[in-house]
């Protein structure tokens, strides 16, 4: 899952965490590898720097202490020479615990190497330019203590910023369905092979499980197939499926669908419809009339994570034809690239409701932004 993206965000946390121990690391005297051994050939007597280069890693005040410990002139030979560290692991125990201010240019570099990465990711622009612009504003003037810690202030920035991005329109489903009148009626759109009827069974499964009984109204009443699909579905979840014949009207099977779950108090109706393109107005048309005929409580829009800037476009444009309640998130399992799921609550301004993880019922994930940032973070 989002593996292509995570690599890339580690990438820039190790960029931006050197560029840091860099800048802190230049303002200290570092004495590089070619002069220590340059000096390790001199006449012992000659030697004026430090002998020893665990000596020579510590800061300048350190030194001054340390010096009384450091062999006299004339004690130093070739076998007692610990190992050659290398520049950087010098800065790191150089600048343990100092400040350094990060500015402007100090970010530059990694953060246009961060908006490259989300933008390659399938983050929208709009997406990208605020995490971009949250991580700087959270990292920029600010005085920075410097030390083991400086890859988790990097973390820290892009974390917030993620999270910031992640937790507009959050939407609580199980409240919903609590605090609903019943039956709470939840209508399924999409574009074709989504996971609509997928997500339908697991949904389904979510909610029996948690005590409520549900009813499924097979709404495809277009695809050779999709009503016994979702028979399927409703023998082995025992749940009552409501259907027509193929060619049927949808509106009039799930409104018989709504009128079963009234009689027989049932909870919930759970409706199917047929895949449709956005880009077809008697099929967007036909989903208006299915709306405005049996009044869902719940539009949610289903599309697939691998699709990346076409879910999101998709969910754009069927929220402005009918406005969607949120979007569930199918085959995020199989998308190493993530932009979608960073984007598509921001861009609609609808919530992700679930994301699908997999073929299975269980796989099925209520949407939690710590969830999806530990995840993109690779914890
Ligand atoms: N890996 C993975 N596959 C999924 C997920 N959700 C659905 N699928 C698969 O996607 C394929 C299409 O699923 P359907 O539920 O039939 O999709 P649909 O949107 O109802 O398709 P149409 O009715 O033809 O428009 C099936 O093979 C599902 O098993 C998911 O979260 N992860
Ligand atoms: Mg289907």
């Amino acid at each position: 899952m989002f593996n292509k993206l995570k690599e890339k965000l580690t990438g820039f946390k190790e960029s931006l965490t050197n560029r840091i121990l860099e800048k802190a690391a230049g303002s200290i005297p570092i004495i590089d590898n070619k002069s220590e051994t340059a000096a390790a050939h001199q006449p012992a007597q000659q030697v004026a720097k430090p002998a020893s280069p665990e000596l020579s890693v510590k800061a300048p005040s350190e030194n001054r202490s340390a010096a009384a410990q450091v062999p006299q002139a004339g004690t130093v030979h070739e076998a007692v020479r610990p190992p050659k560290i290398s520049l950087v692991d010098k800065a790191k125990s150089l600048i343990l615990e100092r400040e350094v201010i990060i500015d402007e240019r100090d970010l530059e570099e990694p953060l246009w190497g961060l908006e490259m990465a989300l933008l390659e990711s399938d983050v929208a622009l709009p997406v990208a330019e605020e995490i971009v612009s949250s991580v700087k504003s959270s990292l920029v003037g600010s005085k920075k203590k410097i030390g083991s810690d400086t890859g988790d202030l990097v973390e820290s920035a892009l974390r917030a910023a993620l999270l910031k991005v992640l937790s507009k329109n959050v939407f609580d489903f199980d409240e919903f369905i609590k605090n609903t009148p019943k039956p709470v009626k939840i209508l399924f759109v999409g574009v074709n092979g989504t996971g609509k009827t997928t997500s339908i069974a697991k949904v389904a499964r979510y909610l029996k499980e948690r005590g409520y009984s549900v009813v499924l109204a097979a709404g495809d009443t277009f695809r050779a197939g999709a009503i016994e699909q979702l028979e399927t579905h409703g023998q082995r979840l025992d749940l009552k499926v409501i259907k027509h014949k193929t060619g049927g009207d949808p509106a009039a099977v799930i409104f018989d669908a709504i009128e079963y779950a009234k009689a027989h108090k049932k909870d919930v109706v759970l409706a199917d419809t047929a895949g449709r393109l956005h880009t077809n107005i008697n099929l967007m048309d036909q989903m208006k009339k299915i709306v405005r005929v049996t009044k869902p409580d719940m539009l949610i829009f289903v599309d697939e994570a691998i699709a990346g800037n076409d879910a999101v476009e998709r969910a754009r444009l069927f929220n402005e034809s009918v406005p969607i309640t949120g979007t569930i998130l199918t085959k995020t399992d199989a998308d190493a690239k993530g932009g979608s799921a960073i984007s598509i609550a921001h861009v609609t301004g609808k919530p992700i409701i679930f994301l699908g993880v997999g073929q299975d019922y269980p796989d099925l994930v209520k949407f939690d932004p710590v969830w999806l940032v530990d995840r993109l973070l690779g914890e």
